[in-house]
């Protein structure tokens, strides 16, 4: 009887349990509708048309996912020398060689257009996407819209949501084919809407600019986004170097400056000619002297100074820019030099 009477009471409070939580996430999709009636009045007010702000958000959704990964971004615990291997595998660098041989009269092209050797396009392209293939399935105004709602970034995607809009404003692209990452990253070179509006061409002239699908437009892109942010072909991204025993280390620009300002500000402090650096014992990694050519360069530790070292040159500001992460320019980087040496034939 005691036991009966235990057993029932056990199923009546995990019915409690389970009543409760379908009404927190009524509550919470409720809320979810709630705020984007709000985005939605908001971007009327913004000027947007208002049977665009219906197509576009006719079928938006939470995305419980998006926020879980939000908050789940991986730790780094790694050293680069075991992240590189990772991130660029061979077969990574042979399907960037056959790749870059498929469509070297289109990046040739859009190289010499852009002033940026192809190399470093495909390496993005194969860093970013895996050359097209992983592009995200999210639709991209819910995931925006979900970020928004979640609140930690509530400014930053809103930002994102308004450029999105403007976007499909412009015709680019339909509302259901606007798909990116969970965090609203779009297409084979994954632009953040806002980098879209700022950095999209239309390569091939058929006046949209479709970072999903077209070929031309993607590359072109690329280009232009490196073009714009300071880019030199005349130029590599930098190079590794061993540093001699005794080195004064604070030389080198600081490993967590915590912002792009403070980073650009201690490159500026720091840089040197290579001619300088070659005087104060700084050689190539082969133990070689530095290049004999009249460029700066700054000095760099992805992990400290018992990791690997690099110089590099104005051309790492634009990857710092497209991704602040020494990692990721340094996947780049290492890509783009397995892309150009031995020779493509
Ligand atoms: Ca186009």
């Amino acid at each position: 009887m005691r036991n009966k009477l235990a057993k029932g009471k056990l199923l009546l409070c995990s019915g409690c349990l389970l009543v409760s939580a379908q009404v927190l996430a009524k509550d919470k999709a409720q809320s979810f509708d709630q705020y984007i009636a709000e985005i939605k009045t908001e971007a009327q007010a913004k000027g947007f048309d208002e049977s665009l702000i219906e197509q576009a958000f006719a079928k938006v959704e939470f995305h419980q996912r998006a926020v879980v990964a939000d908050k789940n971004q991986p730790e780094k615990v790694e050293t680069l020398d075991t992240y590189l291997p990772k991130r660029v595998p061979d077969w990574k660098i042979n399907r960037a060689r056959e790749l870059y041989k498929k469509h070297s009269d289109l990046l040739t092209q859009v190289g010499e257009k852009y002033g940026v050797q192809p190399r470093f396009i495909v390496a993005l392209w194969g860093l970013e996407t895996n050359f097209g293939k992983y592009m995200g399935n999210y639709n991209v105004i819910s995931a925006l819209s979900t970020l928004a709602y979640e609140g930690r970034r509530e400014a930053f995607f809103k930002k994102q949501l308004w450029a999105a809009l403007e976007i499909l404003e412009q015709g680019h692209i339909s509302v259901d084919d606007m798909k990116g990452s969970w965090a609203g990253a779009m297409g084979q070179n994954q632009f953040m809407p806002t980098s879209f509006i700022s950095y999209a061409v239309d390569g091939d002239g058929d006046g949209k600019k479709d970072i999903w699908g077209n070929q031309a437009d993607v590359f072109s892109s690329m280009a232009n986004y490196l073009k714009q942010e300071g880019w030199s072909d005349e130029l590599t991204w930098g190079r590794q170097v061993k540093l001699p025993e005794g080195f004064d280390l604070s030389l080198a620009i600081p490993k967590n400056t915590g912002s792009r300002k403070n980073w650009l500000a201690a490159w500026s402090r720091t840089e040197k000619t290579l001619a300088q650096w070659q005087a104060l014992g700084v050689r190539r990694v082969d133990g070689t002297d530095l290049p004999n050519v009249d460029i700066t360069a700054a000095l760099v530790f992805p992990d400290d100074e018992n990791g690997r070292v690099y110089l590099a040159y104005d051309n790492y500001k634009s990857l710092m820019h497209w991704n602040l992460s020494y990692y990721f320019v340094s996947s780049v980087g290492h890509l783009s030099d397995r892309i150009k040496f031995p020779p493509i034939k």
